[in-house]
């Protein structure tokens, strides 16, 4: 269990220097202490010492940024500035982000609080921060040029104004935002309610997933910022699976996964073995009689869902993005379809010329996965992951919801693999097999068959510049 003591320690904090009660130099400067995270770990839960009114939400392979109370404020300070994230084991990613990390920290308040964020800006070039769907002051909304002068490099903004209403938020640039949200510049919000609502259910977990997409040619680390839509690497907090935490939970734990949807287009974000409802959007959480189960939700540019569930089926539940091109990785773009292509002869030809070079897609793209082909450096295979039954074949916005009976409350560790109880998996049918009659006749089937009898193909052809012959 990840502890308050845990996530200091964790952040290599001289004990308590962020602490709400904590004076430190800076402080007596004026300005918080920022506070830097650089592990792609999920972090925990981040508890208030005062204020045990809420059940702190968890961040996958992200964290909750530390405040500082000045005269009942919640202050907190955001650096905007380069940064290296690993997106997967084995691929890191030059990016831009908030304190050491893309997507910055979670800022999680009470409804009602009043908040002050320092924001300071060690761009090469200039930024400002719009707290996406928050109700404040017009000059504290932060479009550059509209409400405010852009923050130039080297500069420190303030905002301030009070968390008005409870629910999820986002927080992105609203200053060359093509160029700094490809570059992965944005973060998660949460307001939690300041006493109990009538249309917000008090849960046991509460996760936050920002959906966000690069673009970064295999081999390369820097995300390309022109591409508008054919991004290649589609990530939850900028991480992409393998390298995604899982979610866990106990046997009966009400759930709720709020997601942000940050990239050029939507996400049919689907959930096995359970039903979901959407209890609250953008605007805040929905009424209880508006809401209808779902196994999938699509969740389109700029908005925020909240999925909620009770957890109550045992197991190792696969959740995804449902656009199957959003489960997997790099390599996989710009490959010509090979289905029912015959390379027999050519794969040896060409290997005296290019010794590593490989078939691919001829039987369809399993073959794409880690072990049977060389990539470039600094690259996370198309479509991997080894589960417990061989590889996943899976990439991108893919992970897994696990669910235990002996998870311990407040427990985020991974409980490991499920076993199933004997009897309850799908097993090989190992008895006679028989050919269904349609496939007995030739020409039903795109891929030819193995047969004796040669097979006659016609086709009519156009020559160029000519009449149809
Ligand atoms: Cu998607």
């Amino acid at each position: 269990m990840k502890t308050r003591r845990d996530f200091f320690q964790a952040l290599s904090i001289a004990g308590g220097a962020v602490a709400a009660s904590a004076v430190t130099k800076s402080a007596l400067a004026g300005l918080p202490e920022p506070v830097l995270q650089s592990s792609a770990e999920t972090m925990g839960q981040l508890f208030d010492e005062s204020d045990q009114s809420y059940n702190p939400v968890v961040t996958l392979n992200g964290w909750t940024l530390p405040w500082r109370m000045t005269d009942g404020v919640k202050e907190f300070h955001l650096v905007a500035e380069p940064v290296v994230r690993e997106l997967a084991p084995g691929m890191e990613a030059n990016l831009w982000g908030y304190n050491g990390q893309s997507p910055g920290p979670t800022i999680e308040v009470v409804e009602g609080d009043r908040v002050r964020i320092f924001v300071t800006n060690k761009l090469p070039e200039h930024t400002s921060i719009h707290w996406h769907g928050q109700r404040l002051p017009n000059g504290m909304d932060g479009v550059a040029g509209v409400n405010q002068p852009a923050i130039e490099p080297g500069k420190t903004f303030v905002y301030e104004f009070d968390a008005k209403r409870p629910g999820t938020f986002m927080y992105h640039p609203h200053a060359d935002e093509m160029t700094q949200m490809a570059m992965g510049m944005m973060g998660f919000w949460v307001t939690h309610p300041r006493k109990k609502h009538e249309w917000i259910e008090e849960v046991d977990r509460d996760y936050c997933i920002l959906l966000n997409a690069f673009d970064i040619v295999p081999g390369a680390a820097t995300p390309k910022i022109m591409t508008m839509l054919d991004f290649n690497l589609w990530a939850w907090n900028s991480r992409i699976f393998p390298g995604i935490s899982p979610l866990v939970a106990r046997k009966g734990d009400r759930v709720r996964v709020r997601v942000g949807n940050l990239t050029m287009t939507n996400h049919p974000i689907h959930v096995h073995g359970i039903e979901f409802e959407v209890t609250g959007t953008d605007g805040g959480p929905t009424r209880p009689e508006s809401r209808w189960p779902e196994v999938t939700t699509d969740i389109a540019v700029g908005q925020m869902r909240q999925l909620e569930f009770i957890a109550d089926e045992v197991g190792d539940w696969a959740m995804h993005c449902h656009k199957s091109h959003h489960t997997m990785n790099a390599m996989g773009h710009d490959i010509p379809t090979l289905i029912g292509v015959d390379h027999r002869g050519i794969t040896e030809k060409i290997q005296k010329l290019v010794p590593d070079y490989m078939v691919m897609g001829e039987r369809g793209m399993a073959d794409m996965t880690e072990m049977t082909m060389p990539i470039p450096e600094n690259t996370v295979p198309m479509m991997t992951g080894d589960g417990p039954h061989g590889s996943v074949e899976m990439g991108g916005m893919f992970t897994i919801l696990k669910v235990r009976e002996d998870q311990k409350p407040g427990d985020y560790s991974d409980p490991g693999w499920y076993e199933h109880p004997n009897g309850l998996q799908a097993y090989e049918y190992t008895g006679e097999l028989i050919t269904p009659a349609s496939q007995k006749k030739l020409g039903l089937s795109l891929m030819p068959q193995q047969s004796k009898h040669e097979q006659t193909l016609k086709f009519s052809a156009i020559k160029p510049n000519r009449k149809k012959t």
